[in-house]
């Protein structure tokens, strides 16, 4: 274990009779700086010290932050494996759940063909843990059904960054940077709320002049502090980028020579927003057009920019479209590959960015590479061992999966690290699913929602009790280091991936013993992508406050700032987006007459699972809401704090009201923390993006009443 040791020049935190262990927040891609307090005598966790001096964020943490060592030692942690008999849970050991397992995966294999196995992961895990899920479906299960839960938040950031820049890396720049950025265009993020501790970057920024404009049909916190909010109506993005883009060339902002040098499809681009005059845009937005024109001045006007989007404008399902015209407005301005300038999407959980590069998604395999490139296709079959033929094909996307359960293809499933059962979109179709398989696994230290509909619960260990390495926001790969050993019989997952492996007669390609061959292994399989970390050593991720891939030898010093002399498209140009606006799949009608969104508080974390246990957050936001402006409150007759029922075409729930002008009077939004019957994902239209496969979960009609 690293104790922490004090550098000069920085506070000592040290408490008398404790231990500092430094590591990262488990929450959220900014994977905030911290100590784990650990009582030396006990080796109980006590309580957390901010970490001032990690580059990124500074000492600073959210609510989330300094109440997530709360969840390690939590009394509802699951210490056992678990096994459903007759509707209830019971303790049972290691081995006779395993049993069970290996039983009803052969059993299932051999009646219904590999296939029928599938497995959903999550990226609140390490690099090892994301790159291991990929292989033990593949080799360890046999099964092409592999995707997980980074579907429902970067696949559509991911999809739009390889079709402009040819390469997904969330920021091109890192964020230390930011504080010398002169403009900031943020679309569809709650920065205030969601990455918090961003914030400080901003306000530095702005202390030296900087402006900001933000996108979002609500008034967030972030969009408070802002110059210019542009209050869009929901899954209108691609015509408010096309709009700013069509005034950024009419104000004659366009860097040619840049564009004219690194970037395709100028032209082309011109004609296509030609029709986005301020007028064309504000009908389709209803943004103002003197907010346009606003805008596009200050973004056009800014020496250093930085165009940064999040889930408001990609879980859409034409969330590609608004990531490539978002990104190309970045482009026009000549922004990307130079200092304090670039695009960035926020990427979401801990480890969102290293959890889609290495193989957890149905068509990728480690380093960025594809399972339809036969060449990928050799160079990871000969790291794992196997013959090429043995490689399964593409599966299919998470909510798809869902489909193939529909269809009888999937009769089982071993869930690792995601609660789909309340954040996949369509709660009806999802639980439905889960009570058709034959036999579930899910892998969790809390009993999650998801949890409950299994056979065998097997009990992880938090990112407190093991070793290893997450990529956060920027692209940077740090290191999670072990504060205590696991609690009860829990293991982390990849010991139980590596012991049902087994159970598969696959022990030949699995049997790690500890998590450093793990990385070992994987810095291989991602050498030469993509993504290559190859360089990378826990050694030098100490020594150099974690480095940014690609990182390809050694000796390289990792990749801060990315795209400086080219893109990584085949001919090392960005492809300018040409594309039109189109209309979210659900509109407005006279049976649903309004927008329903959902998104985040400050004081909840996804699903939930592990915030709603935490007894301070659930002081501060005990239950979900309906926030509504005052002017469609009233003409329901509803005053702050009614009952209200919601209803879309495929489910409905009753939430309070909170009525606040802070909203578009046609939208509303509600926050999707909670399970069951209080679970927003009822209500969310779960229709897919072509290219990421992304859910609308930010756009769907509904209609409501005061109870
Ligand atoms: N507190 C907290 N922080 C988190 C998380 C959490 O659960 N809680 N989760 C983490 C994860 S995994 C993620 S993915 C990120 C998400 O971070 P964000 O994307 O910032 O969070 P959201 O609340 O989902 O959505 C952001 C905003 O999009 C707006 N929006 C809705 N529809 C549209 C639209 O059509 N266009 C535009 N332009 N905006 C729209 C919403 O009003 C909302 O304010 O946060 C991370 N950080
Ligand atoms: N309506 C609506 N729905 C949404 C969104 C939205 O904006 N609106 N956002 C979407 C987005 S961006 C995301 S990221 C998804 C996230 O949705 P989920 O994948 O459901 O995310 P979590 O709630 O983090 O679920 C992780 C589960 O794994 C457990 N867990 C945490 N760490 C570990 C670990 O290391 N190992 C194991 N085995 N288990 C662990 C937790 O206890 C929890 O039960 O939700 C999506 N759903
Ligand atoms: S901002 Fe994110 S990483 Fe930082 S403390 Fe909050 S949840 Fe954790
Ligand atoms: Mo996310």
């Amino acid at each position: 274990m690293t104790q922490f040791v004090v550098k000069p020049g920085v506070k000592n935190l040290q408490h008398k009779g404790e231990k500092l262990i430094t590591t990262h927040c488990c929450y959220c891609g900014m994977q905030c700086g911290m100590h784990i307090r650990v009582n030396e005598k006990t080796g109980n966790v006590v309580g957390v010290e901010p970490r001032y001096d990690w580059p990124v964020t500074k000492g600073k943490m959210c609510p989330k932050g300094v109440t997530a060592y709360q969840t390690i030692d939590h009394p509802e942690r699951i210490k056992r494996p678990l096994i459903k008999k007759n509707g209830k849970f019971v303790e049972s050991s290691w081995g006779e759940a395993l049993d069970l397992i290996e039983k009803n995966f052969k059993r299932i294999q051999k009646e219904h063909g590999k296939d029928a196995l599938s497995v959903f992961g999550g990226v609140s895990m390490t690099n090892e843990k994301c790159y291991l899920v990929g292989k033990y479906a593949r080799v360890g299960l046999g099964t092409r059904y592999v995707d997980y839960n980074g579907r429902f938040c970067m696949s559509s950031a991911a999809g739009g960054f390889m079709k402009t820049l040819g390469l997904d890396r969330g920021s091109t720049l890192p964020w230390p940077e930011l504080e010398h950025t002169d403009c900031f265009f943020m679309a569809g993020s709650n920065t205030a709320e969601c990455h918090p501790t961003t914030i400080q970057w901003l306000w530095k920024a702005r202390d030296k002049g900087a402006k900001m404009i933000v996108a979002d049909p609500r008034e967030t916190p972030t969009a408070r502090i802002a110059d210019v909010h542009l209050d869009l109506k929901a899954g209108t993005d691609s015509a408010l980028a096309n709009g700013m883009m069509h005034l950024l060339i009419q104000g004659g902002y366009v860097d040619e020579e840049y564009v004219n040098e690194r970037c395709n499809n100028f032209e082309q681009l011109k004609e296509s927003v030609k029709k986005f005059t301020p007028k064309y845009t504000s009908e389709i937005t209803g943004v103002s057009v003197e907010k346009l024109i606003k805008a596009a001045q200050i973004f056009g006007k800014s020496p250093r920019s930085v165009v940064m989007f999040a889930r408001g404008v990609e879980q859409q399902s034409k969330g590609v479209d608004n990531v490539c015209l978002y990104t190309s407005m970045a482009l026009l301005r000549g922004q990307i590959g130079k200092f304090a300038s670039g695009v960035a999407t926020f990427t979401g959980q801990g480890n969102g960015q290293g959890g889609r590069e290495h193989g957890q998604k149905a068509d990728a395999l480690p380093g960025y590479r594809k399972i339809d490139n036969p060449d990928h296709v050799e160079y990871v079959s000969k790291v794992w061992g196997i013959d090429p033929s043995e490689m399964p094909k593409a599966g299919v996307s998470a909510y798809e999966m869902f489909d193939e359960i529909q269809a009888g293809n999937i009769r089982a499933m071993h869930v690792i690290c995601s609660n789909p059962a309340v954040s996949a979109p369509n709660n009806h179709y999802i639980w439905d699913g889960f009570n058709k398989l034959d036999f579930m696994v899910v892998s969790d230290f809390f009993l999650s929602e998801t949890a409950e509909f299994a056979d065998v619960i097997l009990p992880a260990t938090t990112w407190a009790e093991d070793e290893g390495t997450t990529t956060n926001l920027e692209g940077r790969v740090i290191r999670i280091r072990k504060v205590k050993d696991p609690i009860g019989e829990s293991k982390p997952d990849w010991e139980i991936m590596n012991l049902i492996a087994e159970r598969m007669g696959k022990d030949q390609y699995f049997g790690y013993e500890n998590v450093d061959q793990i990385f070992q292994e994987f810095r291989i399989a991602s050498k030469g992508g993509k993504a290559d970390y190859f360089g990378i050593t826990y050694e030098r991720i100490e020594k150099e406050d974690g480095i940014f891939w690609p990182c390809p030898s050694e000796d390289h010093p990792g990749t801060p700032t990315m795209f400086k002399e080219k893109f990584e498209t085949p001919d090392g140009k960005a492809n300018l987006a040409v594309v039109d606006w189109q209309e979210p799949d659900e509109t407005p009608s006279d049976d649903y007459p309004h927008t329903l969104t959902t998104g985040r508080v400050v004081f909840h974390y996804l699903s939930g699972t592990q915030t709603r246990r935490t007894d301070f957050l659930m002081e501060k936001c005990p239950e979900p809401y309906v926030e509504m402006h005052p002017d469609l409150a009233s003409t329901y007759a509803i005053q702050d704090g009614d009952d209200v029922f919601l209803e879309t075409k495929r489910g409905s729930m009753t939430v309070k009201s909170k009525i606040t002008k802070a909203i578009r009077k046609d939208h509303v939004f509600i926050p999707y923390h909670w399970g069951k019957e209080l679970s927003v994902n009822k209500l969310t239209n779960p229709a897919l993006d072509p290219t990421s496969r992304m859910p609308e979960f930010k756009v769907c009609a509904v209609k409501l009443k005061k109870v």
